[in-house]
């Protein structure tokens, strides 16, 4: 058998429609839309630029199960040109994109693989004239898939180095929908040499080699909750079984989170400052893509009243952030959350045995542990007569609920001490 090379990418969403984003700008919005049709182009000139033998999409392709004609047509020419390159693709569906919806193309050019459902379906990847290695995989027939499908793999004696493409939760991963569930072990048990996985949206290797169990990700993230790079695998199996993988980026638009601390701030213009001097900061690290970043300010200082009196921290996004101009590099703020506090001397007020102590060592209390932040969680989302927002109250992580905590503590200061807050 001859050495070979192939590139691992899932979770494009190629459609997705970025509805939060069109309601505050269309430009906005088709910026978004472009940068999922450039990574898309960026990932097929990797498989060029590297040489690779072959493709693989692990699931979630597209975003809907009514996939856009316009991402199925992007997909078809990136596909196309990749099979006039005689590099082949092999998809498997995922939750997002489940055979059960509709086509558009029924055509593609026959380099282009799409699993089934029923079964695992294995196809020989030929290098060089000789059979070099087998993709097996499965797509999902409908979104929600409870079955352990990995179970369904088996790699037998004498077989080639194997790669098994599966959109999957792996170990239950509270994070994302438990589809497909299955664990480590159950994945390790069918021999397959390389797991080329869909579904966790960061880059994940599980596991190293023998086997490789890895999530590359997705290609472009599409909120704040998808920061850091987007890219693909580009792995490399020599004549002996032995792989060596790299992660290599594809993103157009890179998304932070930034959290910036008013602390030892006097004025607006110095918070200003600091967040213009972090975007270039996050620019730079980014090299050079577009940014969307979201700041978060935390701390205590002046600067906490000035921001309430200046009409908020939303009125800062348009003096550190810039205008979308289609078609070139941007910066773009999506919110500037606030989590700062008044100017007090909070030691003084909790040593000082009146209400306002009592209160600080409740909010002490809220925030001494897990367990702590676990009873707010059930006592806020209890409270609450919405089912979507009691869901909001639970979904949120110990870190953000702490943030709530401070910003009750900074109302409840303000209010106690007779303040405008
Ligand atoms: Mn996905």
């Amino acid at each position: 058998m001859g050495g070979f090379c192939f590139v691992h990418a899932a979770d494009l969403h190629l459609d997705s429609p970025f509805a939060s984003l069109k309601a505050g700008s269309p430009r906005l919005a088709q910026a978004f839309i472009d940068a999922s049709r450039a990574s898309l182009q960026a990932l097929a000139g990797v498989c060029i630029e590297r040489g690779a033998d072959f493709l693989v999409l692990a699931g979630d392709v597209f975003d809907a199960e009514q996939q856009s004609i316009r991402a199925q047509f992007e997909l078809f020419e990136a596909l196309s040109e990749l099979a006039r390159q005689g590099i082949h693709t092999y998809i498997a569906y995922g939750n997002h994109d489940a055979l059960s919806g509709w086509r558009a193309i029924l055509d593609w050019p026959e380099e282009v693989h799409f699993f089934g459902a029923d079964r695992v379906e294995s196809y020989p990847v030929s290098v060089g004239g000789e059979v070099a290695a087998v993709v097996a995989g499965i797509s999902y027939a409908q979104p929600a898939v409870v079955e352990n499908l990995a179970l369904r793999f088996r790699k037998n004696d004498g077989d080639p180095f194997t790669i098994g493409v599966l959109h999957s939760n792996v170990g239950g991963d509270p994070a994302h929908e438990n589809y497909a569930p299955c664990t480590l072990s159950d994945l390790v048990s069918t021999g397959i040499d390389y797991w080329a996985l869909g579904h966790v949206h960061s880059p994940r290797v599980l596991s190293e080699r023998d086997p490789a169990i890895i999530y590359p990700g997705c290609t472009q993230g599409r909120n704040p909750r998808e920061t850091g790079p987007g890219g693909c695998f580009v792995v490399h199996v020599d004549s002996g079984g032995r792989v060596e993988y790299e992660f290599v980026p594809v993103d157009v638009i890179r998304w932070h989170v930034a959290d910036i601390h008013i602390d030892g701030m006097s004025n607006l213009g110095d918070l200003v400052e600091e967040a213009k001097a972090e975007i270039a900061r996050l620019a730079q690290a980014s090299d050079g893509r577009s940014c969307a970043v979201r700041f978060r300010l935390f701390g205590r200082g002046p600067v906490h009243s000035q921001l309430a009196e200046g009409g908020g921290a939303d009125d800062l996004v348009s003096a550190v952030g810039e205008d979308i101009a289609p078609g070139t590099r941007f910066d773009w703020i999506e919110s500037i959350q606030d989590f700062t506090r008044p100017d007090v001397d909070r030691d003084a007020l909790l040593a000082g045995g009146s209400l306002i102590s009592d209160f600080l060592s409740l909010a002490d209390e809220a925030r001494s542990g897990p367990g702590a932040l676990e009873r707010i969680r059930e006592m806020l989302a209890g409270d609450l007569a919405h089912p979507r927002a009691a869901r909001i109250i639970r979904d949120m992580s110990d870190e953000e609920l702490v943030a709530l905590v401070d910003r009750a503590e900074s109302v409840g200061i303000g209010l106690l001490l007779g303040e405008e807050v």
